[in-house]
Order: C-alpha cells, then sequence, then structure tokens
C-alpha cells in the first residue's frame, strides 16, 4: 500500500466539503457477498442472459425467483464491513457526502449510512406486476416462489434493475447532479464496465472533481483516476479514516 498517496490523499480531503461516492459488489465482497464479475463471481456459475433481464423472467419467473431466494438468504447472513461503516462515518465528517450504490443489498443503510442512492433497487423489496406498487419483504426463505401480491394476488417481481431495463430517471439524474458538483469522488469496488452507471465518474472527472478508485484490480476508470488504490476497500478505508483522524475535519 502506497503510504504517501494515502497521506497526499488525507491531505485533499483535509479541505474538502462535497465528496459522492459509487460504490459496487467490491465492497460487499468481504461481507462474504459474491461480486458479478471475476473468478469468483456470479456470472462465472449464473448466466445474467436466464437469471437477470424482463426476458428470463417472463420466460421462467420461478427459476430466477428462486435464484433471488438464495441470494437473500446470503445477504441476509451478512454483516457490513469495515468499508461500509467508514463510509457511513464520513457521513458525519464531511459537510456533504453523497453516496451512490449500484448494490441491492441493503447494507450500506444497515451500516448506518443515510439516503444511499441505489441505482439497480433493492432485493429487499418487491413490485406487483399489475400496478407496480413497490413494497418491502424480508421472508426468507419466501413462502411462495414466485410470491404473490398481497392484493390482488398477481405476480411480484424483484424490485431490482435487469440488463436492458432503464434506471429510475429520478434516482439516476439525482446521481449525475451529484457527480458533477462533488469535489472528490471515490469509486469503490466497481468492474465499471456497467451503464449508465459506469458514466457517472467520468462527469464528476469533467467537471473537475479528483477521482480516487479503491479496486484490486485496474478497471476502465483506473487510467482517469487521481488515485488509484490496489487494495480491498475494508482495509484502504479504515487506514484512510485514521490518517483524517489525525488532521482536523473540514
Ligand atoms: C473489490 C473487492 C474488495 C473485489 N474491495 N473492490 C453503454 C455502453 C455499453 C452497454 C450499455 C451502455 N448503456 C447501456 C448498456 C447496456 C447495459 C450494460 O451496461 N451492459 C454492459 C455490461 C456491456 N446496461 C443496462 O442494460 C442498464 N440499463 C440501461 O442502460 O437501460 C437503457 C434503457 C433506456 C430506456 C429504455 C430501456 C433501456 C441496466 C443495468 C442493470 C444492471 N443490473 C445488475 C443486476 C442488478 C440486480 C441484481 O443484483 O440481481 O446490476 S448486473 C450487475 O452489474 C449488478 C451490478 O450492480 C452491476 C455492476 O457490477 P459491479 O458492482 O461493478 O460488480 P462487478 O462484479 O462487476 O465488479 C466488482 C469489482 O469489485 C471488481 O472490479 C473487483 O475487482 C472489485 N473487488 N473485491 C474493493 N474487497
Amino acid at each position: 500500500m502506497d503510504e504517501n498517496k494515502i497521506d497526499e490523499l488525507a491531505d485533499v480531503l483535509g479541505s474538502t466539503s462535497r465528496v459522492a461516492v459509487l460504490t459496487g459488489a467490491g465492497i460487499s465482497a468481504e461481507s462474504g457477498i459474491p461480486t458479478f464479475r471475476g473468478s469468483q463471481g456470479l456470472w462465472r456459475q449464473f448466466r445474467a442472459e436466464e437469471l437477470a433481464t424482463p426476458e428470463a423472467f417472463e420466460r421462467d419467473p420461478k427459476l430466477v425467483w428462486e435464484w433471488y431466494d438464495w441470494r437473500r438468504k446470503l445477504i441476509g447472513e451478512a454483516e457490513p464491513n469495515a468499508g461500509h461503516r467508514t463510509l457511513s462515518a464520513w457521513q458525519r465528517r464531511f459537510p456533504s457526502l453523497s453516496l451512490i450504490t449500484q448494490n441491492i443489498d441493503g447494507l450500506h443503510e444497515l451500516a448506518g449510512s443515510r439516503d444511499p442512492l441505489e441505482l439497480h433497487g433493492n432485493i429487499w423489496k418487491t413490485r406487483c406486476l399489475r400496478d407496480g406498487t413497490v413494497r418491502e419483504n424480508r421472508d426468507v426463505p419466501l413462502s411462495e416462489v414466485p410470491p404473490r401480491c398481497p392484493d390482488c394476488g398477481e405476480w411480484l417481481r424483484p424490485h431490482v434493475v435487469w440488463f436492458g431495463e432503464p434506471l429510475d430517471s429520478r434516482v439516476l439524474d439525482e446521481a449525475f447532479r451529484l457527480c458533477s458538483s462533488c469535489q472528490v469522488m471515490f469509486v469503490i469496488g466497481t468492474s465499471a464496465v456497467v451503464h449508465p452507471a459506469a458514466a457517472l465518474p467520468l462527469a464528476a472527472a469533467e467537471a473537475g472533481a479528483v477521482l480516487v478508485e479503491v479496486n484490486p484490480e485496474p478497471t476502465p476508470l483506473t487510467r482517469a483516476a487521481d488515485f488509484s488504490f490496489r487494495a480491498q476497500s475494508g482495509g484502504l478505508l479504515p487506514l484512510l479514516d485514521r490518517k483524517l483522524g489525525t488532521r482536523r475535519a473540514p
């Protein structure tokens, strides 16, 4: 780990008031939740087209729900890690810290983060296929698969964004607004290949923000990053936090 770079970034953060953070599956890896890509990723074991597209759900809703039921069990047993907890604490350290996540696991909220913008939805919410009503559902396992709407009996779907589906435009517009007006943007634990999320850091960089990447592997974003830490977020973020602790909060 390059300690000089961490010190240099801590100096920059000492005079920063507006921070944006984009997280991906990597931040939850140390909580035991599998990522999507890479040698241990879900897409090595499962085919995205069979499980994470609207066509897949139309073809075989039971198969899709069984996969989500399995993932809900894994996620339900997981705890936030030091990376999630540090970001939660940073909402008190910085005058403004906006947390934007591609994750659907809800671990940021569990760690105490306020109002994370969930770009791809939330695995603990369902949506009625008839009228689009979104409800929380924490049953593990589900009492029936596919689950049915308690009001009208229609099938429910997971309230997540699959490939080929648009993101909620209010959430996405707000994410672009926050990234375009921050001074420092952290990009943590994402392969940065899935759009439109992957365009957010580029919008921040274009608007003049300092870009910081935390990822054990290089990504398409690495070359654009001002600081690139080849590290696990659960180690790097608390370390950076300790450096900040020895400096005055802005
Ligand atoms: C660590 C670590 C540790 C490991 N610490 N790091 C422009 C160009 C090309 C394609 C497109 C484009 N615009 C749209 C597309 C198509 C498509 C897309 O992007 N495809 C690309 C893959 C080619 N995008 C879409 O379809 C999106 N919709 C859309 O654009 O709609 C347009 C539209 C408009 C109007 C009408 C209709 C349509 C939707 C994308 C939805 C993505 N959904 C998923 C599933 C969500 C539900 C679920 O979980 O079941 O979201 S796919 C999956 O990928 C999931 C993730 O949120 C997302 C991103 O993955 P992420 O988080 O980056 O994870 P990984 O696994 O890829 O990376 C983990 C990283 O962590 C790695 O780099 C590791 O090294 C690192 N790591 N341990 C820190 N300890």
